[in-house]
């Protein structure tokens, strides 16, 4: 039997973090062997904001190269970059003629980073739920896995497909938002009220996967806390507590239970350095094999090139089905 397909896709836009891998990737890679999954580089999604295009190619590479030192296997993923595969824009545009505005108009994540960009917000970033709805929709996939901030656009991209269907005929499988419970949103390491996040102006915040284990320590020293004895989850007074002691949990591989047990007793003091040695002890066998892909340019470039051909294929066969349905006059085939 078929094994059911996901789709996922990370931004260029900043140095991985642990945020990412925790709530992302490491999921990803633990469910991997079940699923036929497309992971994508999106990065038609980082030029949404200013960027600057040298650190856009190359964080792209990068990223390639941590997709695969994180774990993912070819055997299982497709892993490519969005604009290597020019499906995306196409489909995008037609699904931005039958998007209401409103729907749009109504995403968080639109709103959040129009804050930010004030005038010189641009039409993209307003459409950039839109495009990610094209770039799923494409592999009809059942599945996308992601954190739980990104559910609102899962809605959005269910609510056009299901529009398309109705009034094109049925085309698009309804993928589902694959959210996990645990790990779901890792917070920042300077305030436990905010997400961890690649755009935090501050480094301190968060930890890169390649991140050196100096820096690491350093910045697990630096991470706020409270004056409270003992070290509990779930008390909602406490966020960087909670935060802290998830971390743990998942990079330790133990239990709520467990790890509940090994600190209830213990201070900020004793529990610091060991949530740091187990940062470093996931991160470190993830450097080395990202190290050793950076050191062979060409053999990533050619992986690149095999897998974007790949999903071309998909998408293509996609794309070729909507136009259709739409009712775009096709060069191929009969003139009737
Ligand atoms: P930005 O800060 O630019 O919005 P980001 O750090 O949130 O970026 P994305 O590229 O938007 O990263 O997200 C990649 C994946 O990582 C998504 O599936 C997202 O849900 C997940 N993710 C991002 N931040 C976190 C976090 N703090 N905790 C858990 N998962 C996260
Ligand atoms: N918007 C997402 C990144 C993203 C994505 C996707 C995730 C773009 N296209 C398709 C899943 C499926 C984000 O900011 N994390």
């Amino acid at each position: 039997m078929a094994k059911p397909r996901t789709f996922s896709g990370i931004q260029p836009s900043g140095e991985l973090h642990l945020g990412n891998y925790l709530g992302a990737i490491k999921n990803w890679v633990a469910d991997q062997e079940h699923y036929e999954n497309f992971f994508c580089i999106v990065d038609q999604h980082a030029v949404t904001v200013p960027q600057d295009p040298k650190l856009l190619r190359e964080r792209t590479r990068s990223l390639f190269a941590l997709y695969l030192a994180c774990g993912l296997k070819l055997e299982y993923c497709v892993l490519f970059v969005q604009s290597h595969v020019p499906a995306h824009t196409e489909l995008a545009w037609l699904f931005a003629t039958i998007t209401p505005m409103n729907w749009a108009e109504r995403m968080i994540q639109y709103k959040e980073k129009k804050e930010k960009q004030g005038e010189e917000t641009s039409v993209g970033l307003f459409s950039y739920p839109i495009l990610q709805a094209a770039d799923i929709l494409l592999y009809q996939p059942k599945y996308v896995p992601v954190g739980e901030d990104q559910r609102q656009h899962i809605e959005l991209c269910r609510d056009i497909a299901r529009r398309f269907n109705d009034r094109f005929g049925q085309t698009f499988v309804i993928p589902e938002a694959f959210i996990r419970p645990q790990g779901a949103r890792i917070m920042s390491l300077t305030d436990g009220t905010r997400k961890m996040s690649k755009s935090d102006p501050s480094e301190f915040s968060r930890i890169h996967l390649l991140d050196s284990p100096d820096a690491i320590r350093k910045k697990i020293q630096k991470a706020k806390t409270d004056s409270i004895r003992g070290i509990t989850f779930d008390d909602p007074a406490r966020p960087e507590a909670h935060n802290l002691l998830t971390i743990y949990m998942l990079t330790s591989g133990k239990s709520k239970e467990e790890v509940a047990a090994e600190c209830a007793g213990m201070g900020w003091a004793q529990f610091k350095p060991l949530l740091a040695d187990s940062i470093i002890a996931t991160l470190e066998p993830i450097q080395k094999r990202y190290q050793e892909l950076w050191s062979e340019p060409g053999y990533l470039h050619e992986l690149m090139r095999e897998n974007a051909a790949k999903a071309r294929a998909v998408a293509e066969q996609t794309l070729q089905k909507v136009r259709d349905a739409m009712g775009f006059l096709s060069l191929e085939g009969s003139l009737t």
